[in-house]
């Protein structure tokens, strides 16, 4: 049953600082606005549409063409991927990067820090539609602090009773002000699989420039990246825990065009730099009981 807005502001709301209000979708949002910095958290698909901190300009991308449908993931954000990344490894007609970014989350506990950062955590357990896409028990919750800077934490915890192989990921969605001005650093040196070459392997030396579609799984990679963004005077941070594999994509022109909830020109103000468990090398897998805590941490540097 779906929490009403008057339910969730009477259990979850505190103040103007966290309050639940109707997108213009009709959709229940949170929307965080503190000192130190505004977000939108959407309980459909427990997605995260919006982070900005004070006196900077928004740190995600959102699509102004997102179709705000249910069964249609919001375009933009961060959408959470799981239990697959990417096609289903052996149903393909089941939906691309799984059912939680779909799926109604529930509110669970909302705090305003003694440090000032707002703190969200929402669930979702398994139901009777998710046993036909994923025919295992789970309980995903997902923890959302606020503040100068954002971490977004995606626990699972596998409550079947045997094994099970999961990929998932934070498909983060970057805002930078002009795409051909833009460095990515903290790549240099690692291998990664190129989606946009029928997943060559090889390894570049230099930071990464994006002057065309880019669609890459780096692997065996633990490491921060920085999102240089020469066009509005900063640098992006994202670190991340739990994860080995980190994912770069950007449309491009064509496939910008191709997707009818992505603006033709979008491309040129987004990146996509993702912290993920993501096939072929960084799947998962967990035995019955077992949890596995995926992270980001997004960090604005002037
Ligand atoms: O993360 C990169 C990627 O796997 C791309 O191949 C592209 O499909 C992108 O995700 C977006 O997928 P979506 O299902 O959200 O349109």
């Amino acid at each position: 049953m779906l929490q009403t807005l008057s339910e969730l502001n009477n259990l979850f709301s505190h103040g103007e600082q966290m309050r639940f209000v109707a997108h213009p979708s009709g959709w229940p949002v949170l929307r965080v606005d503190t000192a130190q910095a505004t977000a939108e958290l959407h309980l459909y698909g427990g997605h995260l549409t919006h982070f900005q901190p004070r006196g900077q300009a928004p740190v995600l991308w959102l699509s102004d063409q997102s179709l705000y449908q249910s069964g249609k993931a919001v375009r933009g954000g961060i959408p959470l991927i799981w239990p697959w990344f990417g096609p289903h490894p052996t149903r393909q007609a089941l939906p691309q990067h799984g059912f939680a970014r779909t799926s109604w989350w529930h509110m669970a506990e909302t705090a305003l820090l003694p440090d000032g950062r707002a703190h969200a955590l929402l669930q979702l357990r398994d139901s009777e539609i998710s046993q036909t896409w994923w025919p295992h028990p789970f309980l995903l919750e997902l923890a959302i602090t606020v503040g100068e800077a954002l971490e977004v934490a995606l626990t699972m915890t596998h409550l079947g009773h045997e094994a099970v192989t999961i990929s998932a990921a934070l498909h983060t969605y970057l805002a930078v002000g002009d795409i051909s001005k833009v460095r990515v650093r903290g790549l240099e040196g690692t291998r990664f699989v190129d989606k946009t070459t029928g997943g060559r392997e090889r390894a570049a030396s230099q930071p990464l420039a994006i002057q065309q579609e880019v669609d890459r799984v780096y692997v065996a990679t633990t490491a921060d990246c920085v999102v240089e963004d020469a066009a509005l005077g900063r640098a992006i941070r994202v670190g991340k825990t739990g994860s080995r594999s980190t994912v770069v994509w950007n449309p491009w022109q064509a496939k910008a065009r191709a997707m009818a909830d992505f603006p033709d020109d979008g491309y040129r103000t987004m990146l996509c730099v993702e912290t993920t468990a993501a096939p072929p090398y960084d799947t998962l897998t967990l035995p019955p009981q077992a949890s596995h805590r995926l992270s980001t941490t997004i960090t604005v540097e002037p």
